[in-house]
Formats: structure tokens, C-alpha cells, sequence
């Protein structure tokens, strides 16, 4: 499959924070030589999903919000592909919010770029978690990822600064594929179109490598810091948490359960089922 597969072009406005994330991403991939049939990107519903179309790998659309678990799924089913999971924050921090924190506590080895620009791109522009406005708390999802004891790498960068993002992006990579779970990565990735946060973002952007004695293996103190750098109206980027955890496709295999035998899987018969399934839901 991956060999017919033909990536398309993206179809964003020229300018979308977004293909700074998919250069970022093809360049990791390239990087680290990770092979198009052992790569499965998955991706929500939205202006950000759509990076699915455009990568050579195995691809899944979700349905809007929905990508974590299905994600989760395809890495204890198959620890041999490398998982990434991409989309926006409405679909991350608004409807799919319940399973970002369960995939955070989880600890899959599943890489998960959230492109945040403020708003819902694809529907035109509507306030998302992170819009900031006068009648509601923004999400800040380094905090909620801080604030949750199973997560084990989390990290902020802008399409702004791109050495950043690619050192990033490979680092998030990397993470994921030594088997040491759940990698999130949130882009700062403006829409143009509908929200163009480039200059506010460009002028509260702060380095956390600025600080020398930032440490990104103390929980208790990275959150304090981030607080700290919110609370002056910055927005930290960097490196802002790693630490070891055996993932959860590992601790499945230590209770004595095994990640899906695929060899089982006949295709010809799953396929019948499948389409016995869906002709059961015609009238
Ligand atoms: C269940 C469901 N609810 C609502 C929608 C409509 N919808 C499509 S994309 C979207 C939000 C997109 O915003 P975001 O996830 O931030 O991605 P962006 O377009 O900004 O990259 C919404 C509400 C949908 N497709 N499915
Ligand atoms: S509407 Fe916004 S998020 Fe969507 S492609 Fe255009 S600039 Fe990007
Ligand atoms: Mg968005």
C-alpha cells in the first residue's frame, strides 16, 4: 500500500503555520530513516488533519477528536510501526480533550503533534480552547500534560522558529521510537486566514534553553517554571518535561497480555466482516 500511495499537495492558505509542521515532520522521518512502511500517521478532523493526505506512511483519518485512541490501538497492536498522531487544537483540546489526558496517563509509544493556532481553521475561524479572549481561560496543554503523573516527554514549539521545531520534532521522534511511550508535542502553528497570532506569539515566545537552570526531569519544578512564564505572559517553548516510564505496550506484555497476533488477521476475512458489518446498517 505504501508503495502505490501517492502523497498529494497540501491544499492550506499560503502562509498556514501548518506546513512548517509537515516540513518539520518529513524532515524527522528522513532523519531518523524511519521507512514509509513502518511509519502509520493518523490524523483528526481539521485544517491540521489534512497533513495526512500529504505524507508517505500508512494513514488513518479520524473522526473529529477521536485520534488518540485509535492511535493507542495501532501501537499495542503493532509495536513494530511507528505511530504519530497529528491534528489541531479543537480536535485535541475541545472535543478530543478526554483522550488527550487518557493517552497522556496511558503512555503509548504514539507521537502526537497538536498544530495550535487558536481557533478552528477548517470551519472558518470560530474560538477554539486556546483562543485567548475576555470571557474564558485558555488551555495551556504543557500544564494539563504536567499535571498528569503517567506523561513522559511534552514540549512546545513554533513554526516561527524552525531549527527549534526540527530538533523537537526529532527528539519527539526519538522517544517514541526507543519504546518509552507518549510523546506530545504543541506547535504554535498561526492561521493566517482566521487568527493570525504570528506577531503576539512571535513577541511571548520564550526559549526555556535560555535558562540554564531550567530542568525538564523535575515535574514539580517544571510546572512552577511554566506557571512562572505564564503569569508574566510568556509563552514558555522548549523541552519542558522527559522522564522514563515503562509505555504501555510494555507493561500489557508484563501482565502476561499480548499486543494483537497480526498473523491471525486474515485480510480476506476481516474484510468480509467488515463489509457484512456495514450492509447490516443499510435499509
Ligand atoms: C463530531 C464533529 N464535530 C464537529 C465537526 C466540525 N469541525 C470540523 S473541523 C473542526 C475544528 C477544526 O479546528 P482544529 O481542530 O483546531 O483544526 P484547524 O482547522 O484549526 O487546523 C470542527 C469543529 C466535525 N467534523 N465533527
Ligand atoms: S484556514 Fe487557517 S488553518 Fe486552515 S489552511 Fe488556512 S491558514 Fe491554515
Ligand atoms: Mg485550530
Amino acid at each position: 500500500m505504501t508503495e502505490t500511495y501517492t502523497p498529494s499537495q497540501p491544499t492550506w492558505c499560503a502562509g498556514c503555520g501548518h506546513y512548517g509542521v509537515q516540513g518539520a515532520l518529513t524532515g524527522a522521518l528522513s532523519k531518523l530513516d524511519v521507512p514509509a512502511y513502518e511509519t502509520m500517521l493518523l490524523a483528526g478532523i481539521g485544517c491540521s488533519g489534512s497533513v495526512q493526505n500529504n505524507i508517505e506512511a500508512y494513514g488513518y483519518h479520524a473522526m473529529h477528536g477521536r485520534v488518540l485512541p485509535t492511535a493507542v490501538g495501532a501501537a499495542v497492536a503493532n509495536p513494530d510501526l511507528t505511530v504519530i498522531a497529528a491534528g489541531g487544537d479543537g480536535d485535541g483540546y475541545a472535543i478530543g480533550a478526554g483522550h488527550l489526558v487518557h493517552a497522556l496517563k496511558r503512555n503509548a509509544s504514539v507521537l502526537y503533534i497538536l498544530m495550535n493556532n487558536g481557533t478552528y481553521g477548517l470551519t472558518k475561524g470560530q474560538d477554539s480552547p486556546t483562543a485567548e479572549g475576555p470571557l474564558e481561560a485558555p488551555i495551556d496543554g504543557i500544564l494539563l500534560g504536567l499535571a498528569i503523573s503517567g506523561s513522559t516527554f511534552l514540549a512546545r514549539a513554533s513554526t516561527r522558529f524552525a531549527t527549534q521545531l526540527d530538533d523537537l520534532m526529532v527528539q519527539a521522534l526519538e522517544h517514541v521510537r526507543a519504546k518509552r511511550g507518549f510523546a506530545f508535542l504543541e506547535v504554535l502553528s498561526p492561521c493566517v486566514t482566521y487568527n493570525d497570532t504570528y506577531p503576539d506569539w512571535d513577541a511571548r515566545l520564550f526559549n526555556l534553553e535560555d535558562v540554564p537552570e531550567f530542568d525538564c526531569t523535575d515535574r514539580a519544578s517544571a510546572f512552577a517554571a511554566v506557571q512562572r512564564l505564564k503569569d508574566r505572559n510568556r509563552i514558555p517553548a522548549g523541552l519542558c518535561f522527559q522522564a522514563e516510564w515503562p509505555a504501555f505496550e510494555e507493561r500489557w506484555i508484563e501482565q502476561g497480555l499480548k499486543p494483537a497476533d497480526l498473523a491471525r488477521h486474515d485480510p480476506a476475512i476481516h474484510g468480509d466482516r467488515f463489509r457484512d458489518l456495514m450492509s447490516s446498517y443499510l435499509v
